[in-house]
């Protein structure tokens, strides 16, 4: 069966996590993605937070799943000729080197489209421009610029930031979007352009809720957080909420039975309002149903923590599984804090390849997210990392259409550095 990106070949230059999350999901989607790495280092984060010495971690592996990989010192002018080659053969060029990097290397925008019209280039910064446009920036500084660590956490407390890697996989999903948006433009103007995603603004676009309450508190308090309930004033900026829903329905983590000892023996308990109803059924408030104090939601908003701390009490009296069993047969919206140990073990999970076991000649198994966006014609196959040039040869033949003879040149320019027969291994 073909893939959807089928056809499309992506240059990469990514690195770290924001680049390659993004490459990853055009490789599950069928596209043939060179990763292009430095001769003998590679990414950098095959080498970070190794669990195995000298084996690829986790964390390099987990990113760059269905990719090849080819050295190459796009330094050395045999290098750039290289470069230049694969620019010709390829769709998409994709980075998120720092600032200026890709211009210093010789290859600007301008050139690029010199050499093929065609090609998309697509790059994550930190930033879009602006004052902070030369700033390199990591996961937890996005979550800080973007509005994110401002709005998480207690109001009592100091900013957080999330383990949701909204700053690098976020913004990568963002530029996939954009890459696949401009292939098809591509097929009506047949020119590539630029797309570039900034994290801050990944960041901020997953925060427009909270630049939503930004604009309401100038009509008044935000009457769905906790602090109006406890009659706490509202300073002039979206405050954090702790674990208030983020909507219209009154939300909050409650305590299960267990959690004296288990750290996530937690449920998220939404009182979604057209089931107001049955919530005080189940939790034996029958009373509530009609009470002036609580029948309303407008009448409950001062009131959730008395409400809350009325639910957990029943709440407390059951596991989060047979919590979550018996609010759904009342259609109750609620939610158990899975760790990951459980998000590992889950079999349903496990059965629509969203968490995948993938083998590795070096590590052996281990276990890893697959694709998380399913296409009933384009199933995702995830097939592990590459090593560290474990392609160069292959691209430079299959691809570049090089003779053996200029492959042997380029190996004794240096250009691809690591001895031939490491590469080839
Ligand atoms: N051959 C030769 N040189 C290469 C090369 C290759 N194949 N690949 C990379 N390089 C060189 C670059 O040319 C650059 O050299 P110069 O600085 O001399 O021009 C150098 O490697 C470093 O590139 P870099 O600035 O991208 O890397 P860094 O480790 O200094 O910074 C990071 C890392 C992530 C902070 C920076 O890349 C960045 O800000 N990226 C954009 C934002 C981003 O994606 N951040 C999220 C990363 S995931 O948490």
């Amino acid at each position: 069966m073909t893939k959807a990106l089928t056809g499309v070949r992506i240059l990469d230059f990514t690195h770290v996590q924001s680049g390659p999350t993004c490459t990853q999901l055009l490789a599950w989607f069928g596209a043939d993605v060179i990763k292009v790495e430095r001769p003998g280092v590679g990414d950098i984060t095959r080498g970070q937070l190794q669990d195995i010495p000298n084996v690829d971690s986790l964390y390099f592996t987990m990113l760059n799943h269905n990719k090849r990989s080819i050295t190459l010192d796009t330094k050395n002018a045999k290098g750039k000729e290289v470069l230049t080659a694969l620019i010709k053969s390829c769709d998409v060029l994709v980075e998120n080197f720092g600032p200026g990097v890709l211009d210093r290397m010789g290859f600007p925008w301008e050139k690029i489209q010199s050499i093929n019209p065609k090609m998309i280039v697509a790059s994550v910064k930190g930033f879009g421009p602006g004052p902070y446009q030369e700033c390199k920036v990591y996961e937890n500084v996005a979550q800080c610029t973007g509005g994110a660590a401002s709005t998480t956490g207690f109001r009592d407390g100091v900013p957080l930031v999330t383990g949701a890697q909204i700053g690098d996989s976020g913004t990568g999903l963002h530029l996939a979007l954009g890459i696949v948006t401009a292939l098809f433009q591509r097929t009506v103007t047949g020119r590539g352009q630029r797309v570039t995603a900034a994290m801050q603004d990944g960041v901020l676009n997953l925060c427009r809720v909270k630049l939503r309450d930004q604009q309401r508190l100038a009509h008044g308090p935000l009457k769905e957080y906790s602090q109006f309930g406890e009659g706490i004033a509202f300073g002039d900026a979206t405050p954090r909420a702790g674990n208030d829903s983020g909507g219209g329905q009154p939300g909050r983590i409650l305590k299960c039975k267990g959690w004296e000892t288990d750290p996530n023996a937690y449920i998220y308990f939404i009182t979604q309002a057209p089931v107001w109803e049955k919530i005080c059924d189940v939790i034996g408030e029958p009373g509530w149903k009609t009470h002036a104090d609580y029948a309303k939601p407008a009448a409950r908003l001062p009131r959730l923590n008395e409400i809350f701390a009325r639910i957990e009490q029943w709440t407390m009296t059951k596991t989060k599984f047979e919590a979550m069993d018996i609010l759904n047969e009342f259609d109750i919206p609620c939610g158990p804090i899975l760790s990951m140990k459980e998000l590992a073990e889950d079999q349903s999970l496990r059965a629509t390849g969203t968490v995948v076991e993938v083998d590795h000649p070096r590590r052996g198994k281990y276990l890893s997210v697959g694709n998380p966006i399913k296409l009933s014609d384009s199933p995702s196959d995830v097939t592990r990392s590459p090593l560290l040039g474990e392609h160069t040869d292959e691209v430079l033949r299959d691809v570049l259409g090089f003779s053996d003879h200029q492959i042997a040149e380029i190996h004794d320019s240096g250009a691809l550095a690591a001895p031939r027969k490491e590469a080839v291994e």
